[in-house]
């Protein structure tokens, strides 16, 4: 009995040092001589190829912090997003006061977005590794370029990507801000809602082939994503270039999922398409393209449909072309015609507030035209056109100035083409 009670004092007694010297232990982590707390105030990097003032920022992308522990492993102490100038702002992180080196990690998407990929379908990142200073405040902004010694077509390559990240970021911002607008003035208009897809990009893949939107995966994956072929010279890729063909690919991707639109191919964007939806998702696609490459201005070429000759051939007028379709939707579009005296666009009705500008109402109406190309689940232009007579024509005044939109593009009463290849008369009656 006597020794049963020793035993328990003994045990209790053991207990407790146990105890204390877990308390000990926790209070040693947690003792500031042994961590560094770093302020990164803001860190902003940007990727450049050979020009270092060329460098782009990654906007909008999936960032980590790490350091490296004793042993050499990577340890984990932030993650988030830059935000929309590409910086990493306003973090604090607790590191070993041992450690000297923090590292920025970047990725070139998010999973909101989705990612820029290398063929492999790896995911672009790009490694910074900065010294830890006096203060542990980390304030700065500078560029590099990733890449290996030798390997010239891999910094390419990254610039490139990095490029159609910030094309992507821009593209999702201006239709989202766009159609976010239009919704203000317009309560038939939803908000847009954005679902990821991936974008591969890889110097030397698809090389010279077309940029395409792949439903089922441009490797049969069954899972949707996109593919900007690259160009034998860089110099292909303007600005102007990448701002039109990633928002056009990607548009692809949101009349598939909203509206069923097929992806498919076409010879030319002036050749006639005996499939008149090829036309339309063609068509619509060139049209967000490219209005927000030429910021929703096109008044220099308004007339094309009226004034297009081959040989003495007009390839658009009444014709089922991509193009046509997408002069069609300008129109629909531009408050002032230019030269060829149609003046429809299609929230006239609906814009009370004298204070917008004319752009701002350009920009509107690429928001109404878009979000109801999805919302209308139409196959084609026509059909298009009679869900549009039938939501925003309202007056006489407003089907006299419809009508013209159509008659000045050779189409019907009903947004039918009227023309064929050759220029006969279209008999569908
Ligand atoms: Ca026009
Ligand atoms: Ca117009």
């Amino acid at each position: 009995m006597k020794k049963h009670r020793l035993k328990l004092v003994l045990g209790s007694l053991l207990a407790i040092f146990v105890t204390a010297g877990m308390l000990f232990n926790l209070a040693t982590n947690s003792h500031a001589d042994d961590t560094r707390t770093v302020t990164i105030k803001s860190l902003k990097m940007s990727v450049y190829y050979d020009d270092a003032d060329q460098a782009v920022a990654m906007p909008d992308s999936d960032y980590t912090i790490t350091y490296a522990d004793a042993n050499g492993n990577s340890v984990k102490v932030a993650t988030g997003e830059t935000d929309a100038n590409g910086a990493i702002t306003d973090v604090t992180v607790d590191v070993p006061s041992d450690v000297s080196i923090i590292k920025f990690n970047y990725t070139l998407g998010t999973a909101e977005r989705g990612y820029v990929l290398r063929s492999t379908g790896r995911k672009y990142q790009f490694t910074y590794a900065r010294s830890i200073p006096s203060n542990n405040t980390i304030d700065y902004t500078t560029s590099s370029k990733f890449g290996a010694v030798g390997n010239d077509d891999l910094y390419a390559t990254n610039y490139m990507a990095t490029r159609i990240n910030n094309y992507y970021v821009q593209s999702v911002n201006e239709l989202t801000s766009a159609i976010d607008e239009a919704h203000e003035h317009l309560s038939g208009i939803s908000t847009f809602e954005n679902e990821p897809i991936n974008i591969y990009y890889e110097r030397g893949y698809h090389l010279n082939e077309s940029n395409a939107f792949y439903r089922n995966g441009h490797d049969g994956s069954g899972t949707p994503d996109i593919v900007l072929a690259d160009r034998t010279s860089l110099s292909s890729f303007t600005d102007s270039y990448l701002m039109a063909n990633v928002m056009h690919e990607w548009t692809h991707w949101n009349l598939y999922r909203t509206a069923n639109l097929p992806s498919g191919s076409y010879t030319s964007h002036y050749g006639y398409n005996t499939n008149f939806k090829v036309s339309y998702k063609e068509g619509l696609a060139l049209f967000a393209g490219d209005m927000f490459r030429y910021d929703y201005d096109m008044s220099s070429t308004d007339t094309k449909v009226q004034t297009d000759s081959l040989n003495g051939v007009n390839r658009l007028f009444g014709k089922s072309t991509n193009m046509t379709v997408e002069q069609v939707l300008y129109d629909l579009l531009d408050v002032n015609s230019n030269g060829e005296d149609e003046n429809f666009y299609v929230t006239e009705r609906y814009l009370d507030d004298d204070t917008l500008t004319e752009k701002q109402i350009d920009k509107i109406n690429f928001g109404v035209i878009y979000a109801e190309m999805m919302q209308s689940k139409a196959q084609s232009l026509s059909e298009f056109l009679q869900y549009i007579e039938n939501k925003y024509v309202l007056t006489n005044s407003d089907k006299t100035k419809f009508e013209k939109v159509l008659s000045v593009n050779g189409l019907s009463s009903t947004g039918d083409f009227t023309l064929d290849e050759d220029g006969n008369a279209l008999t569908s009656d």
